[in-house]
């Protein structure tokens, strides 16, 4: 009976990283950022390289909104972790404005492409190793 006792403020920390965390769950972030900016003419880099448990820093250095999320439009289902606001985790739930950026970080293998939400002709691949 005393088993449970110092185990449940574990669980409930357990849950509560899950609800504050921005990014994926799934593993432990490498630390290792890349960045990706996004203007008028798209992504640049537009298929960065990564290695899993990398994180890519989506930056808009446009004056108008872009909003990053996993292909396809407009199910934006792609990338195989559910989370997110219109499809999987993969999804920076809003257009940023201007100076804003959006942090993922990748855990599973696989090249995924995604799109900018508010314009889905800009598109771009993350290629994780
Ligand atoms: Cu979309």
């Amino acid at each position: 009976m005393n088993k449970l006792v110092p185990t449940l403020p574990l669980i409930f920390l357990v849950v509560l990283a899950g609800c504050t965390s921005k990014s994926s769950t799934s593993g432990t972030p490498t630390g290792k950022e890349y960045q990706v900016d996004m203007t008028s003419a798209g992504f640049s880099p537009k298929q960065p390289s990564i290695k899993a448990g990398d994180t890519v820093v989506f930056v808009n250095k446009d004056a108008s909104s872009h909003w990053p999320a996993s292909d396809i439009h407009p199910a934006h289902n792609v990338y195989p972790e559910k989370g997110g606001c219109i499809g999987s985790k993969f999804d920076a739930c809003k257009g940023l404005k201007q100076g804003e950026n959006y942090s993922f970080a990748f855990f599973q293998k696989g090249s995924w492409c995604y799109h900018d939400h508010l314009n889905p002709n800009l598109k771009g691949c993350v290629d994780v190793q």
